[in-house]
């Protein structure tokens, strides 16, 4: 069951090259492993470090095929929606790996942990706190809307934020249940910021 194709088999994609180019890497060619930072239904995310650069850390989030089957087009989906996407309050996909056993999704590293933790630490949470935070969510879902994409799971766990600072900026993860408008009835180029309300079911 390839899940990028038969093209795609064995190949890695970067965002940094304007070219796809075939590499017989894996992912622990590439990236050390290291601590967990969070699971899911079918998946588990971890820190991990560049072997080349040091100073690049990611978020690896690993896929396990076999629990996935049957669901294979919506990791599909997942993906080509992270690829579609480039907003800074958006955690942002850097590459993929495929291997046997499991798909490995290289992403932007947040560490700052989630929305709900964070009022929860805050103890108060003013109206000003509240309306910095939504006009961030909000241009980022006026940005992925204008690409034809609908998060459809919006909610404090997949609102991560950057890091430690207080004013961390916040970023939308988790794009599992999204869905990308392809007909053609809305704009494909992103930036036409229009709202396809029509997809929410
Ligand atoms: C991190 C740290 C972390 C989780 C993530 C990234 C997850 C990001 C993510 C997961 C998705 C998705 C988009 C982003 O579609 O603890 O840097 O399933």
């Amino acid at each position: 069951m390839p899940l990028f194709g038969k093209k795609d088999q064995n190949r890695r994609q970067n965002r940094d090259l304007s070219e796809e180019y075939i590499n017989t890497c894996s992912v622990e060619d590439v990236y050390t492993i290291k601590d967990l930072l969070g699971t899911g239904a079918f998946s588990q995310v971890f820190l991990a470090q560049h072997k080349v650069d040091a100073n690049r850390m990611v978020a690896i989030k690993c896929i396990d095929k076999r629990a996935l089957k049957g669901k294979e087009d919506s990791l599909d989906n997942e993906i080509k929606v992270l690829r579609k996407l480039k907003h800074t309050n958006i955690v942002q996909l850097v590459e993929t790996f495929e291997d046997k056993n499991k798909v490995y999704l290289v992403m932007e590293l947040v560490m700052g942990g989630e929305l709900f933790d964070r009022i929860v630490e805050k103890g108060s949470y003013t109206e000003k706190d509240a309306s910095h935070l939504i006009r961030q969510i909000l241009g980022a879902v006026d940005y992925m809307h204008s690409c034809g994409v609908v998060h459809r799971d919006l909610k404090p766990e997949n609102l991560l934020y950057y890091s430690t600072d207080e004013d961390s900026k916040i970023m939308i993860s988790d794009f599992g249940l999204s869905k990308m408008e392809e007909s053609g009835v809305m704009a494909t180029a992103c930036g036409m910021h229009l709202l396809p309300i029509y997809l929410y079911e």
